[in-house]
């Protein structure tokens, strides 16, 4: 046999096997015979570059990082999908349908809602030559060399169909989800939020190495052109199926809404036993032709309608309720709960905010409970199921003094919170330390909560200030310290004195001063004695700076504690002046307001492009606003702007000053 036809044999068999695997989930080989293959075929592309090809199963492991993903005009608009909440409102749309086809009998297919990222592949002559994002639905990013990683999508179809653009979703299956985040909780790197959005960052990656090792999957759901003669939508589901795509797991046929609509209720059913995401399920008119007679609007087909499940509630019971001193000294009550799975991970506390929450809910330890994920991540009590109560449920109170510190607690007249004001709380100082070396503060890697706490119990640390006084030699001698990690955190530590002055004022962990009023401020009084002899009138002026803000910070730097450990500090090496701002840029001086959904750039990425030219980006709408830049959906922002006479822009003339 020739080496090219050796070579064209092992792909086939190779994607044959990836197929099975991936797509039918039934392997017919082991992983080890598998590797075998694979590694015959690594080894003979690389003594024949000659018989290179782009669609290689070698391909998958993912190449050179990219500067940027180009841009993709969508050849086919990759429309989105109209909303509905209740069955009338989906017998409504039924209506419009019969209306629309003028008595004419018609099929309806359902199909799960999958909750990921809606990519578009294109093929040509039967090899897959671009993967795009969704972008706006009419420009995407090529993210090709991303989606090549998914095994699950065919690189080489069996049929040389001329063209063929398909649509489908990525998503992370739950359990891939939940062991990113655990090993990112044990690197210390943040989390995600939900398998939505660890998808989206992996696809997002430039370096498609890194996507590759995130267990991503697809399904595909919709042809939007191809060369190949189709009358219905079920149909085109089997042909992609036959070419080895993998399609909605449930795609059924039913010839009335009534019918369709039982379907959805039996997926919303099967919801929480899924091993993905789904957020709702989908119905669509199955002829071609009838989609064509229906037609579009703008933004979303007529032809098709989704229904959105609420957030999933679990019922567990809380066996205890205990409380948490955050760096603030602010008391937060969490129920214990019995573990349950909600919304794709198990959950086995929530939040209770304060206590007026529990009052409010007449929450007891003992009781039954429903639960939902808030948002996106954080458990919380949604209702107590009264009527499954025993009487052997117990009232919660608010302990009197810091579980941590044993001082007395407060809590202030028309104020939520009950505080530890103590300066001598172990537990505030150990979370307030945590807090100063987190990435969005000073983020000093390798010192996560678990390193913090063993400094403090050994006596090594008591404030933040004494961590640049730590040595070699303090650490060295520390449980699971080697000469290594001692190293490594004593130069992280070193590193991070280097840090602009707003890392550092957001890292002191000053009440309501994140981030983004830190860099504002540094950016503002550009030095650590500016902003310690600042006024309340000075800081409040400030823009996005508040008057609680500013009593805030003008409060923390008159403690006498505060001066000491800057001071110290200062004599350490820590940095405590400002970056530099771009200066000169056509932008300066000037604030702008982003709002709505920017046609290609995301509001990070207009935020950067502003700062670069020397402007500010402001969260709201005020006189002092020079520019408010909308996008599609702009709300409250840009009634705001009109109603004060701002200027309102488009992404595209925004990018025309910039020019
Ligand atoms: C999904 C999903 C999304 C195709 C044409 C209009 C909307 N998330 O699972 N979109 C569509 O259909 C598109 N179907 C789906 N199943």
């Amino acid at each position: 046999m020739s080496i090219e036809k050796e070579i064209l044999e092992l792909r086939k068999e190779i994607e044959e096997h990836n197929r099975n695997y991936y797509v039918l989930d039934n392997p017919t080989i082991s992983d080890y015979e598998y590797d075998i293959l694979l590694h015959k075929l690594i080894r003979l592309e690389e003594e024949h570059p000659e018989f290179d090809d782009a669609n290689s199963p070698t391909k998958r492991v993912g190449g050179v990082a990219l500067k940027e993903f180009e841009q993709v005009s969508h050849g086919v608009q990759m429309q989105s999908l109209g909303d509905v909440f209740s069955k009338e409102e989906i017998l409504d749309f039924d209506k419009r349908v019969a209306q629309g086809l003028e008595g004419e009998g018609y099929e309806y297919v359902v199909e799960m809602k999958i909750d990921g990222l809606s990519v578009s592949l294109e093929y040509e002559n039967g090899r897959f030559v671009r993967g795009s994002t969704r972008g706006d639905g009419n420009v995407g990013e090529n993210i090709t060399e991303n989606l090549k990683t998914i095994k699950s999508i065919p690189l080489v179809l069996p049929e040389k169909v001329e063209r063929l653009e398909v649509r489908g979703e990525v998503y992370m299956p739950k359990a891939s989800f939940e062991a990113l985040n655990e090993e990112r909780k044990n690197s210390n790197e943040p989390l995600f939020a939900n398998p939505r959005n660890a998808a989206a960052g992996s696809l997002r990656q430039l370096d498609s190495k890194i996507t590759a090792k995130r267990n991503l999957d697809i399904f595909v759901f919709n042809i939007q052109q191809t060369t190949k003669e189709l009358e219905t939508h079920s149909e085109g589901f089997e042909w992609l199926k036959s070419l080895g795509f993998k399609v909605s797991p449930r795609r059924q046929v039913f010839s009335t809404m009534e019918e369709a609509f039982d379907e959805i209720q039996r997926i919303g059913e099967e919801r929480p036993t899924l091993p993905f995401d789904i957020d709702g399920a989908v119905v669509k008119v199955n002829s071609l032709r009838q989609r064509e007679t229906l037609g579009t609007t703008t933004k979303v087909p007529k032809w098709a309608i989704a229904y959105k499940f609420p957030a999933e509630r679990q019922e567990t019971t809380v066996e205890d309720i205990i409380v948490q001193i955050g760096r603030t000294g602010v008391i937060t009550p969490n129920a214990v709960l019995t573990p349950v799975r909600v919304a794709g991970s198990t959950v086995s506390r929530a939040t209770l905010h304060n206590e007026d929450f529990i009052r409010e809910k007449d929450l007891k330890i003992g009781d039954h409970v429903l639960i939902q994920k808030a948002g996106d991540i954080i458990p919380e009590v949604v209702e107590v199921l009264k009527e499954k109560r025993t009487g052997a449920e117990r009232e919660f109170h608010m302990p009197a003094v810091c579980p941590a510190c044993g001082e007395p607690l407060f809590r202030e007249e028309g104020e939520a919170a009950t505080r530890c004001v103590s300066t001598n709380c172990p537990a505030q100082k150990v979370r307030s330390i945590i807090h100063f070396a987190s990435r969005g503060a000073m983020d000093i890697e390798g010192l996560g909560d678990a390193v913090v706490e063993q400094l403090v119990d050994a006596g090594l640390i008591s404030n933040t200030a004494d961590l640049f006084y730590l040595e070699f030699m303090d650490i060295v001698g520390l449980e699971r310290f080697g000469e290594k990690s001692a190293q490594n955190l004593v130069d992280a530590i070193e590193k991070a004195k280097e840090n602009p002055l707003d890392r550092l004022l957001c890292g002191l962990g000053i009440r309501l001063i994140g981030a983004k009023a830190a860099k504002n401020i540094a950016g503002h009084f550009k030095n650590m004695d500016a902003v310690m002899s600042a006024t309340v009138e000075e800081v409040a002026a400030i823009d996005d700076v508040g008057d609680k803000m500013a009593e805030s910070l003008v409060h923390y730097f008159s403690e006498p504690e505060t001066k000491d450990l800057i001071e110290r500090m200062k004599a350490a090496g820590v940095n405590m002046i400002a970056e530099e701002r771009p200066s000169g840029g056509v932008l300066e001086g000037k604030t702008f307001v982003l709002t709505g959904t920017l046609p290609t750039l995301k509001r990070s990425e207009a935020q950067k492009l502003i700062e670069e030219k020397g402007g500010k980006v402001s969260g709201s709408v005020s006189k002092k606003t020079d520019f408010v830049v909308a996008g599609e959906d702009a709300g409250s922002k840009l009634d705001k702007a009109n109603a004060l006479g701002i200027s309102v822009i488009t992404e595209e003339e925004l990018l025309e000053i910039i020019k």
